[in-house]
This record gives C-alpha cells, sequence and structure tokens, in this order.
C-alpha cells in the first residue's frame, strides 16, 4: 500500500478539538517530533480566532519541548497522563489549566484497553522504516504505542530521517492479553526475547507520512557535583556490601535506574567498581553512562523502553550500531515495567525521592506536599516488587532550608512497606526488619544531615504509638518553610 505524504500542518489540520492521541516514545526518545508542534500552531490560531482547542494526550512517559513545552505554552492540554517533566506543562498543571492524571507507567496501556479512558482517536507514531503492509521499525524508545496505534481510528506516522533503518531487531513488541485470559509473560532473564521485532499496524488505518530529521534532543548530562558522587558512592558500597556478605547471588541481579544526574552518577561508579560483577539491565530508562557500561563490558545487557541518550551518545550509538545492536532491547512500558517480571527475575531498583520520613515512606512527585513535580512514573512499578527497593536524595536542599529528611512525608508515593534502603550524601540506611523506631534512629543517624539530626530525635521522642507521630506537628518543619523559608525555624516545643 502506497501512504500518502503530508506536512506536519496537513496532519495537525485533520486533529479536531477534544481529539484523544496517543504517541508513541518514552521520554523524548521515539517521541513525536512534528505533528504536535504544527498542533500548537493550529491551537493559538485557534484561540486567536475564539474558538476553543485542547485534546487529550496520553504518552509513555515524559516527552520533550516539541511536545509538551509548545502544546503547554499554547494552552492546548485538556487532559495529560501519565507522566511529565517539562516546567511549562508544570505550571499548567499546577494552575488547574491541564487535568494531569499521574499514573504508574506499567497500567497506562491496559487502562487504556479497558476502556476507562473513553476512545483514542489518533495515535502519532515516530518510525525509522515502514514497509507497506504496515510494519512499523519504532525509533529510540516504545511507550505505550502498541496499544495506542491498535486502538486509535487514524494514525500518523513521522519517518525520521535521522534514526537508521538497523534499529530492526532492537525492539521486543509484546503485549499481553487482557484478563481473565492473560497468560504469564515469558520473560525469564532480563535478555529474554518474546515479541516481535516491528509493530504491526493496520495499514487502512494510516492516514499520512510525515517526514523529520531530528536527534530526539536529550540534553547532554552536567558533570555530577560532590553531593551526587557521594550519593553513587554510598549506593555502590551498599551493594558491594550485600554481594560480599551472599546476600546477592553470585551472577548478582538485573538493575533498574530512575533518571537524572544522580543516576547517571550510581552507574558510573558501578562501571568503576572492581568489586561487583559484570550486570544486566531491566530498566524503563538507560542513559549515557550505560552505553559507556556497554561498550566496556561491565554491563552485558540492557532491557529498556528507551533509550534516553543526549544526542552526541545517540550519534555514538547510530556510528557503532553492529556492536550494540544485540545488547539492548526496546519494550513497552507494560512490560518494561512489568511487575510479574520485575519480582521474577529481581531487580534491584534504584528511584530518587524528593523527600523521605523517619519511617521510611517516600515523596518522589509533589513538592512540600501540593505542587506536581513530574510524577510517579515507572519508580512505583519497581519498588513495589523490587529484590531491593533503594531511594536516594541529598540529605538537605537549598543550603539547608529544607531537610529532605521529615518527621512525615507531606505526599506518600512510596511506604514504608516497600522502602528497603535509603541513601543520602551521609550515610545508608537499611530499613529491612526494623521496627519503626528502630528504622528511625538509622534514618536520623546515617542518612539525615547533621543540622536537623536533633530536631528529628526530638520529633521522635515526643510521638506516640508503635509508629511515633504527633498529628498536630508532624508537618511543623513543612509549616515552616512556608512561613519562614527555612525548615530549621521549625518549633515543635509548640505543639506539646
Ligand atoms: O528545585 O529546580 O528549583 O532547584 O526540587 O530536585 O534534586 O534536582 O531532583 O532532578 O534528581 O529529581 C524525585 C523529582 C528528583 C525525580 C525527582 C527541589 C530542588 C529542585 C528537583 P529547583 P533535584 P532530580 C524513572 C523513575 C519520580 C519518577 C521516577 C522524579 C527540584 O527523580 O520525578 O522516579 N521521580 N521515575 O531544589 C521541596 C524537597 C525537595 C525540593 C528537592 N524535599 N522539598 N523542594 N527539591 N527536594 C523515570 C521515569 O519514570 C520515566
Amino acid at each position: 500500500m502506497a501512504f500518502n505524504q503530508m506536512t506536519a500542518q496537513e496532519a495537525a489540520e485533520i486533529i479536531h478539538n477534544g481529539a484523544t492521541i496517543g504517541l508513541s516514545g518514552f521520554t523524548a526518545p521515539g517521541t513525536p517530533k512534528a505533528i504536535t508542534e504544527a498542533l500548537a500552531a493550529k491551537a493559538v490560531r485557534e484561540h486567536e480566532a475564539g474558538r476553543p482547542f485542547k485534546v487529550n494526550m496520553f504518552t509513555g512517559a515524559s516527552t520533550s519541548d516539541h511536545v509538551d513545552g509548545v502544546l503547554a505554552r499554547a494552552n492546548a492540554y485538556n487532559m495529560r497522563a501519565p507522566y511529565q517533566n517539562v516546567p511549562d506543562l508544570r505550571k499548567r498543571i499546577n494552575a488547574h489549566d491541564c487535568h494531569y492524571f499521574d499514573r504508574h507507567l506499567s497500567e497506562m496501556a491496559q487502562e487504556v484497553r479497558y476502556g476507562t479512558y473513553g476512545p483514542i482517536d489518533f495515535a502519532i507514531i515516530e518510525a525509522a522504516d515502514i514497509t507497506p503492509d504496515g510494519e512499523i521499525v519504532l525509533g529510540c524508545g516504545v511507550g505505550n504505542v502498541p496499544t495506542y496505534a491498535m486502538l486509535a481510528k487514524k494514525i500518523f506516522i513521522e519517518l525520521n530521517a535521522k534514526l537508521p533503518k538497523s534499529l530492526l531487531g532492537m525492539h521486543d513488541i509484546y503485549m499481553p492479553l487482557d484478563p481473565p485470559r492473560r497468560r504469564e509473560i515469558p520473560i525469564y532473564a532480563a535478555n529474554d526475547r518474546v515479541g516481535s521485532p516491528v509493530l504491526k499496524v493496520d495499514p487502512a488505518k494510516i492516514v499520512g507520512i510525515v517526514h523529520t530529521d531530528s536527534y530526539d534532543c536529550v540534553k547532554p548530562f552536567t558533570a555530577p557535583d560532590e553531593i551526587s558522587n557521594q550519593i553513587g558512592r554510598n549506593v555502590v558500597n551498599f551493594l558491594v556490601g550485600e554481594y560480599k556478605s551472599g546476600r546477592l547471588p553470585k551472577e548478582f541481579l538485573p538493575l533498574q535506574s530512575g533518571v537524572g544526574n544522580v543516576a547517571n552518577a550510581v552507574l558510573y561508579d558501578l562501571g568503576e567498581s572492581k568489586e561487583l560483577p559484570n550486570f544486566m539491565m531491566y530498566t524503563e530508562v538507560i542513559q549515557d553512562a550505560v552505553l559507556e557500561l556497554l561498550k566496556k563490558g561491565k554491563c552485558t545487557f540492557a532491557s529498556t523502553c528507551s533509550m534516553t541518550f543526549s544526542d552526541q551518545t545517540e550519534e555514538k550509538l547510530f556510528a557503532d550500531m553492529g556492536f550494540f545492536h544485540d545488547k539492548i532491547l526496546m519494550r513497552p512500558a507494560e512490560i518494561s515495567n512489568n511487575p510479574e517480571v520485575i519480582r521474577r527475575i529481581g531487580v534491584i531498583a534504584m528511584n530518587t525521592a524528593l523527600e523521605a520520613d523517619l519511617f521510611g515512606s517516600v515523596n518522589s512527585t509533589h513538592v512540600l506536599g501540593t505542587k506536581m513535580m513530574n510524577g510517579i512514573g515507572g519508580s512505583g512499578d519497581f519498588t513495589r516488587n523490587a529484590y531491593i527497593s533503594i531511594f536516594s536524595c541529598p540529605s538537605i536542599t537549598k543550603g539547608g532550608a529544607i531537610s529532605n529528611i521529615v518527621p512525615m512525608v507531606a505526599h506518600p508515593d512510596h511506604s514504608e512497606h516497600s522502602v528497603d534502603i535509603l541513601v543520602t550524601d551521609q550515610g545508608i540506611a537499611d530499613l529491612r526488619h526494623k521496627d519503626p523506631v528502630e528504622r528511625a534512629y538509622e534514618i536520623i543517624n546515617n542518612c539525615a544531615h547533621p543540622m536537623y539530626r536533633e530536631m528529628l530525635t526530638d520529633y521522635l521522642k515526643r510521638g506516640a504509638g508503635q509508629t511515633p507521630h504527633s498529628l498536630k506537628a508532624a508537618f511543623e518543619f513543612h509549616n515552616a518553610f512556608n512561613e519562614t523559608g527555612d525548615m530549621r525555624n521549625a518549633d515543635l516545643g509548640k505543639y506539646f
């Protein structure tokens, strides 16, 4: 079948006010780049003409400025799910200009299939290649595109000339049956392949192909600061200790790592460690550090949903596809983040907290309990099901005006029942098999910044119950920051 070639503007003209759109990709890679820009321009024109124009946008995870940036600035979102990280969109969400549904990434696709989100009007899919019968070689991220493509009434393809056709074979497209017919997902090791190398879509639904020519626009990493490096060293020391004590199997376990500079620093340190064996990754994103680890042989295989590489690293990958081709497999989010698989193969999960409390509960999403930062992303999928679940964050933020260890988290994303290890620049708190008071002292002594240790101990001693809280004083740290700009002004005495 010969497909209609069109411009991004022509494609955007077909998309109507109120449409629900599903995008390919996960983080910036694999995410469309042109039609969403044209759609934002259309929204601006419509608004100037006094007509309403907003769409519902479903993705795999965060996107890029080509999607969430332009569409947020154009105020073109009615609803957005399941994860984002673009400052302009964050502003819209916190100003109630956009309904944002923050959801575990592994659950989005199946819930769309269950019908709770309503019908999908359009899917926009970035491709490296497409055959006349609708077999698509995807780009550098998958996300929820198998489900969006299956359900969409119409499909647009963005054929990106920057993507080599040799990406064929680096994807593993598998969609589980829905309950009550679902069977086990037959992944028994991180490098097991279970699906198809191409995404098959109904060619009759493809309304047009738009040509693009752009890298994925992931910003290069800044060199990690001393705090990130210290956190990285602490995580590696913990893993070395576990390994040497025999609590981890001799062949080690697959790793998951979140996004950001700390995660990148941890992986560089793991690569340097002579005491840890080579390892595989079963994760949702791989960042620049992983390409180096694969090249060195320290990481032998990476199962992921996306290759979230900076443009420079993406170039290195494309120039050396022969080497990397059989060492990376990109899967849909419901497989890369699948609780059944994570539990079966014993993933070690490493994620980042905004704040953690004395008993080990973690807030990953809401600044001071109310303002959405990014979203829970895949951190819940991995944390709840991991062999060991590690969270890290600096002990203090904003020069000490914020303690990242607080009496009670102001928004709970991961409860004390799921978090095993907490790491800050100060040290490591091992929360396993400890009662709440033991956990609290472990955290105060090993993770809290010295300038906050006395206040946290004071809170603990004044609290009541097996988990010694005072519901009156629990948020005094947050109140002090909101009222005076510094948690060190917290006055616990006034509640007792
Ligand atoms: O504010 O930007 O004004 O300086 O929050 O803080 O330390 O730069 O955090 O970039 O490592 O992200 C949890 C958000 C951490 C991220 C989170 C302020 C701080 C700064 C950002 P400024 P940092 P990072 C894989 C898994 C959930 C999703 C997830 C995240 C800003 O890791 O989104 O894990 N995780 N996904 O100053 C108030 C505190 C604060 C605070 C920091 N306690 N109170 N403000 N800040 N701590 C990926 C996917 O799922 C795709």
